[in-house]
Order: C-alpha cells, then structure tokens, then sequence
C-alpha cells in the first residue's frame, strides 16, 4: 500500500472538481484529484454549451477565463418556436445581463492543461476509487493505479464524480434523501464542421418532437432532436437527422441550414434528480453527484460551478479564517438553488417536448405557456432571469 496526504481529496476530473482544485490552488490549499477515466475520455465528452454570467465570473476569478473570453460566444437573447412561430426571450434587455456560448468540453482541455502546468496531481484511470472514514477527520479514499494500491487522506472528500460516481453512494440510505423524475425521451445531439444556421440558439416544440439549434463557434454547431429511448445512435443516420430537424424548425430556418457529416453524434437522457443533503460527515458531494436537471435549461453545468463557488469558499474561509460557517450551510445554500433550477429546467422541458401521455389538454396547456410568455413581458422577464441565472445567496 502506497500513502499520500492532501488537505482536500477531490473525487472526478470533470468541470466540478478541476474547478474546485483550480481555486483551492489559488488560495494556496493543497489537493489531490482522481478520476476512474483517461484524460482523453474525459477531454472526448461533449457536453453543455451555456455559461451562465456568474460562471464566467468563477472561471475569470479562478484565472481560467483567457480562452473562454477569446474564443466564447457572449449571447443576449435565445429563439423559443413553437410550431413554426418564433418568439425572441431577450435576455440582455430584459435582464441586463447575457450568457456565454462556450463548450464544456473546451472548459474541461483549459482546466486540466493549467493544473497540470501548475503541478497538480490528478490520478486518470485509478481503479477501485473507494471513500473511507469519511465521517472521521481523517477521511481517505483508496484506489488501485498500475497494480498498486493507494491510499489518500485528507481534511475533506469532495465528491465531483458525477451522477454515476461513487461518493454518493458512501451515504448511508438511512441519511440520504433522492428524489427523481425519468424522462420518456432523450436528446440525439450531433457535431458538425459547419457554420451556425441563427445567431443565437432556437429551442423548438414541433408536433413531431423537441428540437434545439446551438453552437461551439461561428464554424461548428451543435444541433439536438429529442428521440425515443429505444434509439440508438445507429438508427440516425447524418441525413435522417438534418431531414427530421428541418421538419422541426421548420422551412424559414431549413432553407439557412448548412448540413455536413456529423464528426460526434450521441444520445443522452434526460433526468431530474436531487439527493440531499449535499455534505456527509467531512465529504462534500457537488455537480452531477449531487443533482441532474435536463439540459433544456442549459444548467447542468452551471449548478455545478454554484456549488463551487459555494464550496470553495467554505474551504477557503476555513483553512485561511478557521471559519466554518459555509462549510456548515453548504448543503442547505445550494439545495435551496439547486430546486430553483431543477423547476426551471423540468418547466422548460415540459413546454418544449412531446410527451407520449399527454392528452390533448395538456398539450394545449404546453401552447398556452408560449402564448402567455409570448405575449407578457414579465413571463419572458422570468425565463430570462433563470436563463442568465439566478443569483448565487451565500
Ligand atoms: P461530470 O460527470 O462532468 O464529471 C464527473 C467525473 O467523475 C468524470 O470525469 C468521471 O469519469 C468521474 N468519476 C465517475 N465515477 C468515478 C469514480 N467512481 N471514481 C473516480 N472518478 C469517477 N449540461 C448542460 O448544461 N447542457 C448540456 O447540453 C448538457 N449535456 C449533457 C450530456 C450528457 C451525456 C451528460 C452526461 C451531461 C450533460 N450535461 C449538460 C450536464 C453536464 O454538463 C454536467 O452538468 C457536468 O458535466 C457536471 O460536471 P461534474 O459535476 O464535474 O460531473
Ligand atoms: C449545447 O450547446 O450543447 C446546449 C445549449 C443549450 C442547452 C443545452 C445544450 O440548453
């Protein structure tokens, strides 16, 4: 068995926890990264596209914003269509605030390339990842790297393993309180080499299902269409899928769409999901490992970069001011806005997709929320202000 020491054991590389060190180091507190995946698979996941302006704040007073300001996308309105007929939520004149189009993908190269630069240790591929102790003031984690055993103990496990990880699952069931809702469809997302068909993004209800226009750049986009779960991504094949989402857009954006081979082409489900609480003992759960929201809203991200900014400075006015009152109200600060987007992005995505079960009431009721929002300013105040986010009460 081989031992190491840190202030902060940081469970998963993705955006929750490279964030979490990257501040952490900042501050001059020492921690240890370890994900159960490659740096290549990690820097492969395509995923959100939307920062919100408080997580472009985090990334700039983390001094990771120089790329993201360089190559992002500042954006200050979205496109909500709903059969044909379109209705502009703008977020920067109805807020004053935008939101900025930039990968998680390009996030996650910038944060993993700056903490390795900085001597960070983060542990790719360990095997076996295992948290113990963790209600003691000693917790550990332990996990197998090249036939070798390791043991890491800390002050602190934070659990940034996302939604399939294991720190969430260290809670014991008579402590730990989950809530979820399953969606019946999931989002066939592709990448493509091509010029953005809209300035800004269009999320679409049509008869024959949800469809949304994004982008990574002014040279490549992101298109999704909702599809049943029994799709795999083989039944799509690249012209299949630029047919379905140009019935579902309909002609006046079709005619713009410039289609192209696809270079990633995925499909993800969609899910609601909160456990609480968030902290155990000495570990803290944050991101995915904590909460899911469909990505309608475009918060998954998002919330997970709250909860850093949370928990870094809980960290941080404890190890710097022997302060433990963030610490303390953790859980309770962001669960109270965790529900507040988990109801965003569950209404977004009740208006906006085709529900097998819904009757025909229901579905009337999905065009009355456009026609309420389209026709008062205060309901696209309200989408606008969830959208650029909420603001983060600490
Ligand atoms: P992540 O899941 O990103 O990272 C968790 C890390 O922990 C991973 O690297 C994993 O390898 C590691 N890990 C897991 N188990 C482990 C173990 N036992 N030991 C060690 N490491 C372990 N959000 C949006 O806003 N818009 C979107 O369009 C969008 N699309 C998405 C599509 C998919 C398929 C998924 C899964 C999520 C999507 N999301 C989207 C949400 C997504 O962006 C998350 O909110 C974001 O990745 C959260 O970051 P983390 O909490 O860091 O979790
Ligand atoms: C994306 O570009 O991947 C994206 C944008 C907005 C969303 C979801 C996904 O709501």
């Amino acid at each position: 068995m081989k031992y190491k020491k840190t202030q902060v054991i940081i469970v998963g590389s993705g955006p929750a926890g490279l964030l979490l060190s990257q501040l952490l180091h900042n501050e001059g507190i020492s921690s240890i990264i370890v994900d159960r995946q490659s740096r290549e698979r990690i820097e492969g996941r395509v995923r959100a596209g939307v920062l919100e302006w408080g997580s472009v704040q985090a990334l700039e007073e983390a001094k990771i914003g120089e790329r993201m300001h360089r190559e992002g996308l500042p954006h200050e309105g979205f496109d909500l269509a709903f059969d044909g007929e379109f209705h502009r939520i703008d977020v920067g004149g109805l807020t004053g605030k935008k939101v900025m189009v930039y990968g998680q993908t390009e996030l996650t190269m910038d944060l993993i390339a700056q903490r390795l630069e900085q001597g960070c240790e983060i542990v790719f591929s360990a095997g076996d990842v295992q948290p113990t102790d963790v209600t003691s003031n000693t917790p550990k984690i332990q996990y197998t790297k090249d036939g070798e055993t390791v043991e890491i103990e800390g002050d602190y496990i934070t659990g940034c393993d996302g939604f399939h990880g294991v720190c969430r699952q260290t809670i014991p069931s008579t402590v730990l309180k989950t809530y979820e809702k399953v969606y019946p469809f999931g989002w066939l997302g592709v990448l493509v080499e091509k010029p953005p068909v809209s300035d800004e993004l269009i999320y679409a209800n049509h008869q024959r299902g949800f469809a949304l226009c994004s982008m990574r750049s002014k040279t490549r986009s992101r298109y999704y269409i909702q599809c049943p779960l029994t799709d795999n991504v083989e039944d799509w094949s690249d012209q299949r899928f630029w047919d379905e989402l140009s019935l579902r857009v309909g002609p006046d954006v079709a005619r713009n769409l410039e289609t192209g081979d696809s270079f990633e082409k995925s499909i993800a489900p969609l899910r609601s999901f909160v456990a609480e609480p968030m902290r155990y003992g000495n570990m803290f759960l944050a991101g995915d490992a904590a909460h899911i929201v469909p990505p309608t809203g475009a918060k998954g991200l998002n919330l997970a970069i709250a909860d850093i900014r949370v928990l870094s400075r809980g960290l941080i006015e404890h190890y710097k001011k022997s302060n433990n009152h963030y610490l303390e109200r953790y859980s309770d600060i962001c669960l109270k806005r965790v529900w507040k987007v988990e109801r965003f992005s569950w209404f977004m995505s009740t208006m906006l997709h085709q529900f097998p079960e819904f009757s025909a009431f229901e579905k009337r009721m999905q065009r009355a929320e456009f026609d309420h929002i389209q026709g008062s300013e205060t309901a696209s105040s309200s989408i606008a202000e969830n959208y650029v986010g909420l603001p983060l009460e600490m």
